[in-house]
């Protein structure tokens, strides 16, 4: 099967530029001048030509951190493999790399089947995984080493929730020191939970449970130093960290100080702490429980913070942290009780478009926009030059862009699994028209057209940043 993508402006992490893209099979075959004898020749030959004229092509999105079905607060995200890339793939995300959870008790091999048997032949677009590492113990660390063999090469850590994901600085020591071995990324969640614990007993005490005391018990001071304290642990052991759901400004003084003097940390942000606030967390009555995620929704000075960020790639990425929770029966767990609400914000539909906005307010580049939504994740999660990149040889996962649509953000039209939309009422400039995910067509006019099972599992490589 051959395809020509004709006419459109071709956007890598390296800069805009007119070109033809003809893709053979799965595979990019070549990006050429427009009008060119190769172009003309390829649509000669071609079964299908794609017109994107006034559009953008661009590397299909990466979400470095989604969680589907996972089993959190005494219930279940409600995107399934099925519905979540599904979702994604309407907003232009042709990867994503989900959370595996080993569970206390368990092996990381029974958490990895576990993963395995949930995405196996539904979902709509490729995707890897991470592992949580719930239980640091003698035999998990040396499953560590089987897992990368088997692509799965960062492991999330938790410093947040004693008793569920929860690791003492001394697992997260022995963890890192692991991964420094077998050429891992630590990936870590760093809020301090045994203080964030007791002042959600206190605040709950106080008969303080509306969901706006769930922000006020998780203060960004302890973000940052969680983020401190991970950065020194990483630095003790030699390993690169990742920090993921980055919200705080204290945290990100951190990761800056970090990267000025050389260590291998990154940091991730989500959409959510670029758009929402804390504001949204005190909405009236029980509305706030919508916006329930941790680390929580800063106060709305923040985004300019995180946004300077992004600029200065201190911010390596956006992904989602895409957690879905209905309002009604989940999020419904904690009324009266904020430490009752699962955690979590549906988002994996609509970062592209979100970011995108960010282009068209001056806030970010172009190219910095395809860079931290798509090239820069398969860089450090070991997947570029297959993913995150338009080029001769690259996954013909191609997204058109169309700049002038417009769209508004809705639960009665999104297409993630979850009764409400956190950007509810929510107009936006930009959409992806048609998606190709492996150079086989699976969204277009708006329609989804691929099926499950299509994407694929990706053995995953190192992090591409480390050298
Ligand atoms: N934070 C969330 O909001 N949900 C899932 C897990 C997490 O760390
Ligand atoms: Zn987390
Ligand atoms: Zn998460």
């Amino acid at each position: 099967m051959k395809t020509l993508i004709s006419g459109g402006t071709v956007v890598n992490a390296s800069g805009p530029f007119a070109a033809d893209v003809l893709v053979d099979g799965e595979i990019i075959a070549g990006l050429v001048a427009p009008g060119s004898a190769e172009s003309t020749s390829w649509r000669e030959s071609a079964d299908r030509v794609i017109d994107a004229t006034g559009q953008y092509v661009i590397p299909g999105a990466v979400d470095g951190h989604t969680h589907m079905e996972m089993p959190f607060g005494g219930t279940f995200s409600v995107d399934t493999f099925e519905t979540g890339t599904r979702a994604a793939a309407f907003g232009g995300t042709t990867t994503i790399i989900d959370f595996a959870i080993q569970s206390k008790g368990k092996s990381l091999r029974e958490g990895l089947d576990l993963w395995h048997e949930k995405a196996d032949g539904k979902c709509a677009i490729d995707y890897g995984f991470h592992m949580i590492v719930s239980d640091v113990t003698d035999s998990s660390l040396k499953e560590m080493d089987l897992v990368v063999d088997e692509g799965v090469t960062s492991f999330k850590l938790f410093m947040a929730y004693p008793g569920v994901f929860y690791s003492t600085d001394g697992e997260i020591l022995r963890a890192m020191q692991q991964a420094s071995t077998n050429g891992s990324t630590i990936m870590m969640h760093a809020e301090n939970g045994i203080a964030i614990d007791v002042l959600v007993a206190q605040a709950l005490a106080r008969g303080e449970g509306d969901p706006k005391f769930h922000g006020f018990t998780r203060p960004s001071l302890l973000e940052g130093e969680a983020t401190h304290r991970a950065i020194q642990l990483a630095r003790v052991a030699g390993a690169p960290l990742y920090i993921v759901h980055l919200s705080a400004a204290e945290a990100l003084e951190e990761v800056v100080a970090a990267r000025d003097r050389g260590q291998s940390v990154f940091a991730e942000t989500c959409p959510q702490y670029l758009f929402l606030s804390d504001a949204d967390l005190a909405r009236e009555g029980f509305e706030g429980a919508k916006f329930v995620c941790s680390p929580p929704l800063r106060p709305e000075r923040t985004h300019v913070d995180l946004w300077r960020g992004l600029r200065t790639d201190d911010l390596s990425v956006v992904s989602t942290d895409h957690c879905p929770f209905c309002f009604k029966e989940q999020k419904e767990l904690g009324l009266g009780d904020f430490s009752k609400i699962p955690n979590g914000i549906p988002g994996v539909e609509h970062r592209l478009d979100l970011i995108f906005q960010g282009v068209d307010q001056g806030e970010i580049s172009l190219e910095r926009w395809v860079e931290v939504t798509s090239t820069t994740p398969a860089r450090l999660f070991g997947l570029f030059p297959k993913k995150g990149l338009l080029a001769p040889g690259s996954d013909a996962d191609i997204v058109l862009y169309d700049p002038h649509a417009t769209q508004t953000f809705s639960a009665a039209t999104h297409h993630m699994n979850v009764d409400y939309s956190a950007y509810e009422g929510m107009q936006v400039k930009g959409r992806a028209t048609t998606v190709l995910s492996r150079g086989s067509v699976v969204v277009e006019n708006n329609e989804y057209v691929g099926r499950p099972g299509w994407g694929q599992f990706l053995q995953r490589g190192e992090n591409g940043l480390l050298r």
